[in-house]
């Protein structure tokens, strides 16, 4: 085994941030046959990786299409971790059901979102597009969900989450709700009832981390 863990361990992160899938995976794998702790290897790689890209897109150096590539390849060392992760007592942050809201077909932003939480340390329940508001309340009831994450691209779709969010606080599930999606402004999650708003990933990262910290 070459290098130290310390040198290995930056070697999956500075490949999450070259994009390299294949190679995340790879060495992922590597550390797994080593029996490097699996807390380890996703603190201080897949999700530091994932906040520095957070960081990158904040501050202009990355845009979407190297976030996304990002994002795929903290992926790739997820799906390896994901089974011995569901195996092991590590804890999620938390547990977020997340989707585009019902007649909105429009998935990259929610992906790009549902990928970033993932990489951030929580657990995340997709519920893809076209979600009616009954199918985010029965998925939160049944996961037991602490956010629920709603997001929409068209103005005629953003009326939805107002009906999702009523439908969740009808059915008196203790949830944050964060809504997000180019035509939603902070003003108008205010107006619905939702308890955050982001415009990006990264930020929607850092709402959910507040919900939680707030939770516990
Ligand atoms: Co559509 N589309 N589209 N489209 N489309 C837009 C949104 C539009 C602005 C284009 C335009 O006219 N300039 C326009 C909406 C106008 C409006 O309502 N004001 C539009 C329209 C009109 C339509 C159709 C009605 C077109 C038609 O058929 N006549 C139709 C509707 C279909 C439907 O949904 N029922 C339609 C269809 C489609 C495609 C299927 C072809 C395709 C979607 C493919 C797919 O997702 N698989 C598509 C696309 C790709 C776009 C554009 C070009 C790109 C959207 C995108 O993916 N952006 C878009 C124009 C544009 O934005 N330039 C457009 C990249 C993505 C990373 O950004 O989704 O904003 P975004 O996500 C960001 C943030 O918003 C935030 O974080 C993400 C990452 O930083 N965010 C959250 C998103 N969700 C969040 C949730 C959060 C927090 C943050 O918390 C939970």
């Amino acid at each position: 085994m070459a290098g130290n863990l310390e040198d290995r361990l930056d070697a999956i992160y500075e490949a999450v941030l070259d994009y390299e899938a294949e190679r995340v995976a790879e060495l992922v794998g590597v550390e797994i046959d080593e029996g490097t702790d699996i807390q380890t290897l996703l603190d201080d790689t897949l999700i530091t990786a994932m906040d520095e890209v957070g960081d990158l897109f904040g501050r202009g150096v990355l845009f979407v299409p190297e976030m996304l590539m990002a994002a795929k390849a903290m992926q790739a060392g997820l799906d390896i971790l994901r089974p011995l992760l569901a195996a092991t007592d590590v804890e999620p942050l938390g547990t977020v059901v997340i989707g585009t809201v019902h007649k909105d077909m429009h998935e990259i932003g929610k992906n790009l979102v549902a990928m970033m939480l993932e990489g951030g340390g929580f657990e995340v329940i997709d519920l893809g597009v076209d979600t009616p508001p009954e199918a985010f309340v029965e998925a939160a009831a049944e996961h037991n969900a602490d956010i629920v994450g709603m997001s929409a691209l068209l103005t005629t779709t953003m009326s939805n989450m107002r009906k999702t969010i009523d439908a969740l606080k009808e059915a008196d599930l203790d949830v944050q709700i964060m809504v997000g999606g180019a035509p939603v402004t902070r003003q108008f999650a205010r107006e619905i009832g939702a308890d955050g708003h982001a415009v990006d990933a990264p930020g929607a990262v850092e709402v959910a981390r507040r919900f939680v910290a707030e939770i516990v």
